[in-house]
């Protein structure tokens, strides 16, 4: 009896070694450690099979039963352990990151050469002492045709120059009524600028697009004169297209002022000597601009005797062609990235 249960301890020692070496995962060693060290588990039962036994024969074999309990145990433990930090390692080998990797770089947007030329312009004029000033894309035909001294049937108002929007609106063709306005509800005297999109019922070509900016700007006070313009419209050519630039300043004719005047700057293609870009004058037409008039000012409420006033006005599209030597105003509205990269 004593040597039955002797042997029979002794493989049950190495059938447990066996399968412990099997067990993959820790819970498989769980399931194990219930098994045979529980409560109910197979070593656990056999040391209770020792009450059977001869008084004289428990030590002993009590002794080989603790011994192969304690070693099972520590096995258990030591390969737990093992399992456990194999696990841990692949699990971290998984999520592993690699800091070092460059980042993927974001794509940064950049202005529209449009809003570029804007702000510079703007800024030009900000620094010459003007405000910025704004008003509605939606007019009334008082506001952009009659009170600047452009009477009902004058060839400026044509159906097909002007978008009518419905309800006797349209959407302003230039930005002369955002002067209208500010003339109307504040007093002299006044410096602004008002740059802003204007709509023409135009089709579109190289030079034109039925929907561009302008900036147009004003000055109202006692004393101004045909000097102060041509002084102003000089400091913003130069500021803008270069300070050794050649101009001219002649006459120009436009309802809403007296006398008018356009500002030519020699042609940046040609230098001067003619080409189809100055239709072969060698100058290229760059706003037009004159001392309000009159009928303008009793229109708003000013009056003609005691204040003056100069006005002019210019395409933004047009002054970043020049300047940038973009041959069509198209590609401002067509939004290919290249151009719009290119001049960024
Ligand atoms: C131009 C040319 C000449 C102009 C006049 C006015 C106002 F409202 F004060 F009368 N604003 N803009 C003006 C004058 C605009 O653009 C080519």
């Amino acid at each position: 009896m004593q040597g039955g249960l002797r042997e029979r301890l002794s493989a049950l020692e190495s059938e447990a070694l066996e399968e412990l070496g099997r067990a993959g995962t820790p819970e498989a060693l769980e399931e194990l450690r219930v098994r045979w060290l529980g409560r109910k588990g197979r070593i656990t039962r056999e040391l209770q099979a020792l009450g059977s036994l001869e008084p004289a024969e428990r030590p002993a074999v009590g002794e080989a039963a603790n011994r192969i309990k304690a070693a099972l145990t520590e096995l258990l433990e030591a390969r737990r352990e093992s399992l456990l930090a194999t696990r841990e390692e692949r699990e971290l080998a998984a999520e592993r990151l690699d800091v070092t990797l460059p980042g993927r770089a974001p794509r940064i947007g950049l202005p529209h050469p449009l809003a570029s030329a804007l702000e510079e312009l703007t800024e030009i004029f900000r620094g010459l002492g003007f405000e910025v000033a704004g008003g509605p894309e939606i007019e009334t035909p008082y506001h952009n045709f009659s009170a600047l001294n452009i009477p009902e049937g004058h060839p400026a108002r044509e159906e097909s120059d002007t978008i009518f929007v419905g309800g006797g609106l349209l959407l302003r063709t230039h930005t002369s009524p955002v002067q209208i306005r500010a003339m109307e509800s504040r007093p002299p005297p006044l410096r602004i600028i008002a740059p802003g999109r204007c709509y023409r019922n135009d089709a579109p070509d190289a030079t034109h697009s039925p929907v561009f900016y302008q900036i147009e700007g004003l000055a109202v006070e006692e004393g101004i004169t045909l000097g102060h313009l041509k002084w102003t419209l000089e400091q913003f050519a130069r500021a803008y297209l270069g300070a050794d630039l050649a101009l001219r300043f002649r006459p120009g004719y436009f309802p809403f002022v007296e006398p008018g005047a356009e500002l030519d700057v020699a042609c940046i293609f040609c230098g001067g000597r003619g080409c189809a870009t100055g239709k072969g004058s060698g100058w290229i037409e760059i706003l037009g601009s004159g001392m309000v008039h009159p009928a303008v000012f009793e229109a708003v409420g000013y009056d003609p005797e005691r204040v003056s006033g100069f006005a002019f006005g210019t395409g933004v599209e047009r002054m970043a062609m020049l300047k940038h030597r973009i041959p069509d105003i198209r590609l401002f509205y067509e939004n290919d990235v290249r151009f719009l990269a290119q001049l960024a």
